[in-house]
């Protein structure tokens, strides 16, 4: 049973979202994801949060562009945490999402990643299930060692070939 949804304003969100997709997927965690614009189509938007609990979600994933109000109207609705992702945008580098995100008022919290951060979004999205699951916790305690590995194998190749052979 899924107990993460993700939710977008738009298609043209998807590249970031699917981030967030591939780590839950990676990490096993099951997940419903959709498309709905708080904007364009408000009863549809309201309806999806309101039967969020009912689904047995226990967090929600939203991220939206510009005036971003979909994640803080998920906050203002879902009972359980809501993580926000701010979608860059060309006309203010994503500011206008960010703030939109990020600034909510008391008693709405949005726990908002950084502009484009799909992946640490699932990452966070993990870690607040981790707290019940072990199971979780430790596929999250490797994929942290995996993180490490790769970081001592760059260290490790950058020592044996030197700064010139490695930016090649
Ligand atoms: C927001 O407006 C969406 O989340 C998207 O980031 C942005 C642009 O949407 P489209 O015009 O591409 O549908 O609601």
């Amino acid at each position: 049973m899924a107990k993460v949804g993700i939710v977008m304003g738009s298609d043209s969100d998807m590249p970031v979202m699917a981030k967030a997709a591939d780590v839950l997927e990676k990490l096993g965690v099951e997940f419903e994801m959709t498309i709905i614009s708080a904007h364009r189509e408000p009863d549809v938007f309201f309806e999806y949060a309101k039967s969020a609990e009912s689904k047995g979600w226990k967090v929600i994933i939203a991220g939206a562009g510009m005036a971003a109000h979909l994640p803080g109207m998920c906050a203002a609705i879902f009972p359980m945490p809501v993580i926000g992702i701010p979608m860059h945008t060309t006309s203010l580098g994503g500011r206008d999402s960010l703030y939109s995100i990020v600034q909510m008022p008391t008693g709405i919290p949005v726990a908002t990643v950084a502009i484009n951060g799909g992946a640490n979004a699932g990452i966070l999205a993990a870690k607040i299930l981790a707290t019940s699951d072990d199971a979780l916790l430790a596929r999250l305690k490797e994929y942290s060692a995996n993180m490490k590995a790769e970081v001592e194998a760059k260290a490790e190749k950058l020592a044996r070939v030197g700064y010139k052979e490695y930016s090649k």
